[in-house]
């Protein structure tokens, strides 16, 4: 036993030693006598307790990273969108039920207080999660890796359904404290903003600044069967004491303590858009704040150990989650070459082998771009440096292709047409060693269509990483039924290494085990249905087929192609209702971007649908349509087992990757998608026949674009998407306000229809008239679920970060005894 060890023995597993440890941790860490204790302590007690377990794995790793001086991952990202700890360490240390028995005896209801925990819900949708996906199978890799984001004080908004319209309410998650963290007052760094420059002798200054502090706030990120932890760093605003003492000299007492709020805005809010001016320089303010204070702490630990810059580029990788972090690239060069004076060809080339980057999106209206008089505002020295890295990069590129002033206007950094901006993606791109999209059908977009005229000048540095998701959260975690009968048909080794999984497929006639799938999966879905009779009063058969459609609200994603198929099979129900009619739930969630009209009309729509359908008699069990507010990761644990269709229905070209697709396979539901981002590459996993695939592929929308799209055209002919537009249009759900949903009908008719949902309409009904004619057949229909969850091996974010890793970062796992 090392000392490390023999200093934390006294910390074993037993139900015994924790129940101890609880009532400890209540008394010297909570502060309460048991009999005063709430079941809101009883959590915090008892995460304390898990915490000290975690803190002994922590720090050995942290002193072997030190003494096997490895090179380093930092994953840079605004978003991290976690969810609950406390279940998620118990599983990962594999003390899941002896905590349970231990709470027990203290009188204590595990699932009940595990309830309590908010949701850390620091990101918006799948790149967030991504993100936080990324850390648990860095961890469980023993990828010597740091997350660094924003500790933002308000989360993901909170959705609440008043009178079937959205309405935002903060989120604020730290309200009773948060034992997952450690403070860290004496790491702090001071961010400048403003100011102006001045060109020295020997370089040049940047004066005149205002700043803020950033301290930072550490989480334990614990692997899975492994000792390995790494850590999430979140940096936190803090007033610098010089703001506060200066106004306070003059007397000014009220102006100081305003002085000292404003500049902690800077990491009050997560965004949930950025429709605002405003708001958009707030948004500049917290992705500068949050690069600066993790690129000089980066540095103070390379230099902790390296006395020149020499080796840095051996040590440290830097890799952006999309474009929010790219101003890391300005700030790593005006540390290099101003602080510590590093020549600047010298100072750019360690640039070029540290950063790497990933593009999360296609969609224009995502891609990041910076009004030049706002950066020259706020940021004087990075626009210096921005323009001297274009003016280098555009002579490289004039020596590649030659003097074509249209190929050096499209590929700048700065785009020139009206007001000036600098394109972060094109920035990411130059200072790169490797750009990678997110699924093979993304990278090869990126490459062939968005990026193509930097694919052709750096062809070497674009590849693909297909996302995955930790199999320990969305499926241990989540599905207690279904991993338990994994565990007792194959073993528990799939936890780690998905494509154990394959081993069902020898299962997938099996009688027996096919019984016990169902029974598994009705669990879940009994478990559903009970929420949401409690939640919304709505009964639901957990019988029927479980149709779910779960992702941010957005009009690519196309949930009005699924709305209109609840309309048509509505009317079809009501003109035939004696038919066989396969049951089914069609269960909407998902958040809207706060300023998105569209997207939160979509809601309103889907409410009104599901009130219309619900309350008709003549429909009963044969349709119900449920929203189910406030989507978020656990609200996802509990939906997403209980799914037996998963909708993926994106036009083509325009989903990345998508992720929820991958947790709602490997939880035994099957797919009605289009062949886009990652549904593509799971139809090749778990094979075309247990799918249904569907509508225009990305070439043909192409195509359909190109020679002249006509909805309308489409409208006047097919019947029954007529009588369901019209339907909308007139207000046939709205009371017969036939203003609520215009919008919708005019998007869709008059307007362009860009997403091509009616394109896709008529493919998409015959598609779910396929899923009824499975679903009426048990045994198919679990055939292809097991086929589904056997093929999903190549889906795990471990095999993600692997390939991270190995060709991305060249970073090797820490050697653990
Ligand atoms: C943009 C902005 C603009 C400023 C305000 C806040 C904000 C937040 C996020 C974004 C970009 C989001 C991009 C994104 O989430 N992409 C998704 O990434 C997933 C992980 O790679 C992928 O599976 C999804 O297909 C893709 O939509």
């Amino acid at each position: 036993m090392t000392a490390v060890d023999l200093e934390f023995d006294h910390l074993n597993s037993t139900p015994d030693a924790l129940r101890r440890s609880i009532s400890n941790r209540l008394i010297y860490g909570v502060g309460k006598d048991a009999v005063a204790a709430r079941p809101q302590d009883w959590l915090h007690a008892a995460a304390l307790a898990v915490r000290d377990r975690l803190v002994a794995r922590w720090m050995k790793t942290t002193r072997q990273q030190y003494e096997q001086d490895v090179k380093r991952v930092y994953y840079l990202s605004m978003e991290f969108l976690i969810g609950r700890t406390f279940t998620n360490a118990l599983l990962s240390l594999g003390i899941y039920d002896q905590m349970n028995e231990a709470l027990a005896s203290l009188g204590v209801d595990m699932a009940a207080v595990t309830e309590l925990e908010p949701d850390a819900a620091l990101g918006n949708g799948g790149l967030g999660r991504l993100a936080a996906c990324f850390l648990d199978s860095m961890a469980t890799l023993a990828i010597p890796g740091f997350g660094y984001g924003i500790r933002y004080h308000y989360g993901m908004f909170r959705q609440q359904i008043v009178a079937g319209e959205q309405v935002e309410t903060p989120d604020y998650w730290l309200r009773a404290g948060n034992p997952w963290e450690f403070p860290r007052p004496e790491v702090q760094y001071i961010v400048h903003f403003g100011g102006r420059t001045i060109q020295h002798e020997h370089g040049v200054e940047w004066i005149e600044t205002d700043h803020v502090n950033a301290m930072a706030f550490d989480t334990v990120i614990p692997g899975f069967g492994t000792s390995a932890t790494n850590t999430l760093r979140l940096w936190s605003a803090r007033a610098t004491e010089e703001l506060d003492l200066s106004a306070f000299n003059q007397g000014d007492y009220r102006r100081a303590v305003e002085a000292k709020e404003h500049s902690e805005n800077v990491s009050r809010l997560l965004y949930p858009d950025d429709s605002t001016p405003a708001g958009r320089e707030l948004r500049l303010r917290q992705e500068y704040f949050f690069i600066s204070a993790t690129m000089q702490d980066l540095i103070r630990r390379y230099q902790r150990t390296h006395s020149t810059f020499g080796r840095f580029a051996d040590k440290v990788a830097i890799h952006l989650n999309d474009t929010h972090p790219v101003l890391a690239i300005p700030e790593l060069m005006r540390l290099l070459v101003d602080i510590h004076h590093v020549p600047w060809g010298h100072a750019w080339k360690l640039v070029q082998q540290v950063f790497s980057y990933t593009n999360h999106t296609l969609m224009p209206e995502a891609l990041e771009t910076w009004d030049v008089d706002l950066l020259a505002k706020l940021l004087p020295r990075h626009l210096e440096i921005i323009f001297e890295i274009n003016a280098g990069f555009l002579k490289e590129a004039s020596g590649h292709f030659g003097h074509d002033i249209d190929l050096i206007r499209r590929i700048s950094l700065v785009d020139e047409y009206g007001q000036r901006r600098v394109r972060m993606a094109h920035l990411a791109i130059v200072a790169s060693q490797k750009v990678n999209g997110v699924s093979k059908l993304h990278s090869q977009l990126m490459e062939r269509e968005f990026f193509s005229d930097f694919a052709r000048m750096f062809p070497e540095r674009f590849t693909n990483v297909t996302n995955g998701i930790t199999p320990r959260r969305w499926l241990a975690q989540a599905s207690r039924p279904l991993s338990s009968l994994i565990d007792a048909r194959i073993g528990s080794r799939w936890r780690a290494d998905l494509f154990e999984l394959s081993k069902l497929r020898a299962f997938s006639e099996d009688p027996g085990f096919c019984a016990e799938f169902r029974a598994a999966k009705r669990t879940n879905k009994i478990r559903l249905a009970h929420r949401l009779l409690h939640e919304t009063g709505l009964a639901i058969h957990p019988d029927a087929l479980f149709d779910m459609q779960v992702k941010r609200i957005h009009e690519y994603k196309r949930q009005l192609l699924n709305v209109l198929h609840v309309i048509a099979r509505y009317n079809a129900i009501r003109a035939n209702p004696e038919r066989d009619w396969v049951p089914r739930v069609v269960i909407f969630a998902g958040k809207a971007a706060s300023a998105y009209k569209l997207a939160k009309t979509i809601i309103r729509l889907i409410g009104d649908v599901a009130e219309k359908v619900n309350n008709d008699p003549v429909v009963g069990d044969r349709l119900k349509v449920v929203f189910v507010p406030n989507y978020g990761v656990s609200v996802a644990e509990l939906m997403i087992p209980a799914a037996d269709l998963s909708e993926q229905i994106s036009m083509a070209g325009t989903e990345a990757s998508g992720t929820g697709n991958m947790k709602l396979a490997l939880n035994g539901a099957l797919t009605i998608g289009t062949m886009d981002g990652a549904n593509i590459e799971i139809c090749d996993a778990v094979g075309r026949e247990n799918m249904f695939i569907f509508g225009l592929n990305a070439s043909e929308v192409a195509d359909m674009r190109a020679s002249g799209y006509r909805p309308r055209q489409i409208y006047e002919e097919n019947e029954v998407l007529r009588l369901a537009l019209d339907q909308i249009r007139t207000g046939y759900f709205s009371g017969g306000d036939s203003h609520r949903f215009s919008d919708i009908f005019h998007t869709l008719v008059d307007w362009g229809d860009h997403y091509m949902v009616l394109a896709d309409f008529e493919a998409f009904t015959e598609a779910q008239t396929a899923v009824d004619a499975r679903f009426r057949n048990p045994r198919a229909w679990t055939a292809s679920a097991i086929a589904n969850v056997a093929g999903m091996g190549q889906f795990s974010s471990d095999r993600t970060i692997a390939e991270y890793a190995r060709d991305i970062w060249r970073v090797k796992p820490l050697q653990t005894d």
